[in-house]
């Protein structure tokens, strides 16, 4: 029995276009993002104590995780738990308003300095993985990298925006020009939704106490 399912993108495939084609968002959401679903359900029958956990838990406690089904939860369970986080965060022509945009002026002095070094750590990560913005645990803003499907909450940081980099995400339009898909990214950042995030992580770090 399946326990964790694959939601449809909370938009028409092609709505993402010109910067992210239709074919790229079909095949990406309903084979890639479908795969590491039905592969995390493949290794919890293993475990079905573990079935009641939600994937949060699960990432937030890998060492907690059984040994012979780690990696299979850390990839596949991260796998899951990233795009799922990626998809709502995605919208055409989003402005940058609000505490989100007032924190990344603090933190980097500006959205196009952000931008700057966002796009550098996405350009520059070897292989395949996600560039991240999240909160971290002293409650500021942070540019990070995690490879394969590693996820931030693993980490113990929060995210508010993620880049899929792997060549899955890109290479059907892109081809090798990575910069290119990053530069396109920026015009689909769902600006709305992210500062919501992190609005939502700075309630947890105070409820946490951090601050
Ligand atoms: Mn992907």
């Amino acid at each position: 029995m399946a326990h964790h399912m694959l939601e449809p993108l909370p938009y028409g495939y092609d709505a993402l276009e010109p910067y992210i084609d239709e074919q790229t968002m079909r095949i990406h959401h309903d084979k890639h993002h479908q795969t590491y679903v039905g592969k995390l359900n493949a290794a919890l029958e293993k475990h079905p104590d573990l079935q009641k956990k939600s994937l949060e838990d699960l990432l937030k406690n890998l060492n907690g995780v059984p040994a012979d089904i780690r990696d299979a939860v850390r990839n596949h369970g991260g796998g899951h738990f990233n795009h799922r986080f990626f998809w709502p965060t995605l919208k055409k022509d989003v402005a940058c308003e609000g505490n989100i945009r007032e924190a990344l002026e603090r933190s980097f002095g500006g959205l196009d300095e952000f931008r700057s070094r966002f796009s550098q750590a996405a350009i520059g990560l070897f292989g395949s993985g996600w560039t991240w913005l999240v909160v971290n645990g002293s409650d500021e803003l942070e540019i990070m990298t995690t490879p394969n499907q590693d996820s931030p909450i693993s980490r113990g940081v929060v995210p508010v925006l993620g880049l899929d980099v792997w060549e899955h995400a890109y290479y059907l339009k892109y081809q090798n020009r990575r910069p290119d898909y990053v530069e396109a990214f920026f015009h689909v950042v769902h600006w709305e939704k992210v500062n919501g995030l992190y609005v939502a992580a700075q309630r947890e770090t105070m409820a946490a106490g951090r601050r």
